[in-house]
């Protein structure tokens, strides 16, 4: 894989998120959005190793890891506007992605709640004897769930072939690690108790994370069972919302700053060219078209919705 390519998919998502936080105030997005800025190379070097046939899980961060894996940028942007369009037919909103093409089976906004479909995933690939892998992404926050050591335990017990990807931001919410989680509480610890392969890297770095992706992949396509990865990261806008936070107060300026220094695109810029102009005119073209779309009809609103 090309560095060149990495970069071209870590800033075509920075540019939809972009987009997205400058159309926000205009207030026709009707749903919470929590972008992923600063946090896109672990989406990026993780699904540019992922085939089509993979199948992909991901929780209420997931633009990075939906559009990542191939979904569909106009669909995705027309869930978002609550459009008929949208890939859940603007029933779901930002959390709940879905591209069956891409083999996207969904994001679930219930912390830890993806995990145990991901294994689910990966269990029903055992049972066909498939030699698909499931990705899952979630937060460090979700690893502090009871599910997050059943589907440990499952996987671990039946070999299944599932990538568990943790995306340590080092907050849930306003709360930082250190009102969560003993600073000796290793979460890769937990996986290898678990007898499952894993490793910790910097998830800022797209060539390291490619690399960390690499060997785990690897690993699940030769059979040899599931692999946990954890990467630390950062998000640079608020936890749900367009805008900066750190006025409140919960986290430090000097620490942002200090992230931002690190941003994961910057630190290639002089290495990497891209064509800016073909992915604004992408963008503003799935914006217009989301913008657009009809909205469902009142009495169909209920189709496809479980209640
Ligand atoms: C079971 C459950 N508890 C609480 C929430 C509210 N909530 C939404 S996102 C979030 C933070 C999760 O933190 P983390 O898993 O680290 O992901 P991050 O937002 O940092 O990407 C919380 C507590 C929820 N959606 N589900
Ligand atoms: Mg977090």
């Amino acid at each position: 894989m090309k560095l060149d390519t990495l970069f071209h998919q870590m800033v075509r998502i920075r540019m939809v998120e972009e987009a997205i936080a400058d159309h926000y105030s205009e207030q026709e997005m009707r749903c919470p959005v929590h972008l992923s800025i600063g946090q896109e190379a672990v989406a990026v070097g993780i699904c540019s190793q992922l085939y089509d046939t993979d199948f992909l899980v991901s929780n209420h961060r997931a633009h990075a890891h939906y559009l990542a894996k191939g979904g569909s940028l106009n669909a995705m942007i027309a869930e978002i506007y609550g459009k008929e369009t949208g890939c859940s037919r603007g029933r779901g909103g930002s959390m709940h992605l879905v591209d069956p093409e891409k083999n996207i089976l969904g994001t679930t906004p219930i912390v830890g709640g993806s995990l145990p479909v991901a294994v689910g995933s990966a269990f029903a690939s055992y049972l066909r004897d498939e030699p698909h892998c499931t990705c899952v992404f979630f937060g460090e926050g979700a690893t502090e769930e009871g599910v997050f050591s059943e589907c440990l335990n499952f996987a671990s017990l039946h070999n299944l072939p599932v990538l568990f990807v943790c995306e340590n931001n080092f907050y849930s919410v306003y709360s930082p690690m250190k009102v969560r989680q003993s600073p000796k509480r290793s979460r890769i610890g937990i996986a290898e108790a678990h007898g499952i392969s894993s490793f910790k890297e910097d998830g800022n770095d797209v060539e390291k994370v490619y690399h960390a992706g690499k060997k785990a992949i690897e690993h699940i396509r030769a059979k040899k069972g599931p692999y946990f990865l954890e990467f630390t990261t950062y998000r640079l806008k608020e936890h749900c919302g367009p805008n900066i936070d750190t006025m409140l107060g919960y986290r430090s300026y000097e620490e942002v700053e200090a992230w931002e220094k690190r941003c994961p695109i910057e630190k290639l810029k002089k290495q990497c060219t891209i064509d800016v102009d073909a992915l604004t005119a992408e963008i503003k073209e799935a914006f217009c078209a989301a913008k657009n779309a009809p909205y469902p009809e009142s009495a169909a609103f209920h189709e496809e919705v479980f209640a």
